[in-house]
């Protein structure tokens, strides 16, 4: 029987809860490598190791985090927290101003289409096929397609070069993700902006260390 408290236990320093095929644990192993913080991966399935992540997450998602001694969970709040204590001169998120709340608008449009797309995709792949509700399942890729499409337009205006800051990390991984489980809520054809950036984000030095990989 895998028992995640003792394994964690059996680990000193810094611990990353969850597997890269989560868009939202794979930017958190990305920041954790821009900020020069090491730490080991415990390759958690959030649905099939439900029980032993609840018990040390109570909402019983990934990533969590330990980080000195404690359990931090949800990927922004891991975000703020970790370039609070080690991006003073905010390199990697805005601290402050009007540049802080565009970085944490452009988040809420990235977690907000890939909450939607997780949220089709588990009423997908994870309900018996007589039980999927279809009007729910357009629903959610709605929301993720027009969240998209928003980001499609912000990319335009700026550019789709690719910098690694927070904010790009987290759009590039949310897309490789939709990409690969919602296909048809981003595309090359509807979003020529967001598919060179996507690309360059991917062959970049901070993203393919860290692959989406649905075993690690
Ligand atoms: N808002 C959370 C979302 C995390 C999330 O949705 N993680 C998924 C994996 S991609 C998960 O844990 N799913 C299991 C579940 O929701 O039961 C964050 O940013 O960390």
């Amino acid at each position: 029987m895998p028992n995640l408290s003792g394994d964690l236990a059996q680990i000193s320093g810094t611990v990353l809860i969850g597997r890269m095929v989560s868009p939202y644990v794979r930017r958190t192993a990305v920041l954790l490598d821009l900020l020069g913080i090491p730490f080991v991966q415990l390759p958690v399935a959030a649905i099939a190791q439900q029980d032993e992540l609840r018990a040390i997450n109570p909402i019983g998602r990934v990533p969590a985090l330990r980080l000195d001694g404690h359990m931090l969970f949800d990927s922004l709040a891991i975000a703020l927290t970790l370039t609070d204590m080690h991006d003073p001169e905010g390199r990697l998120l805005a601290r402050d101003g009007r540049e802080r709340a565009e970085a944490l608008q452009f988040i809420a449009l990235v977690n907000g289409a890939t909450e939607r797309a997780v949220a089709s995709y588990y009423e997908r792949a994870r309900r018996p096929e007589e039980k999927v509700w279809p009007e729910w399942v357009a629903l959610c890729e709605a929301q993720a397609s027009s969240a998209v499409d928003a980001l499609e337009a912000a990319v335009a205006a700026r550019g789709s070069s690719f910098t690694p800051t927070y904010p790009m990390i987290a759009l590039v991984t949310s897309l490789t993700f939709l990409e690969s489980a919602v296909p048809g809520v981003f595309g090359a054809s509807r979003h020529p902006a967001l598919d060179a950036l996507h690309a360059a984000g991917e062959a970049s030095d901070a993203l393919r260390h860290r692959k989406q990989d649905m075993q690690a």
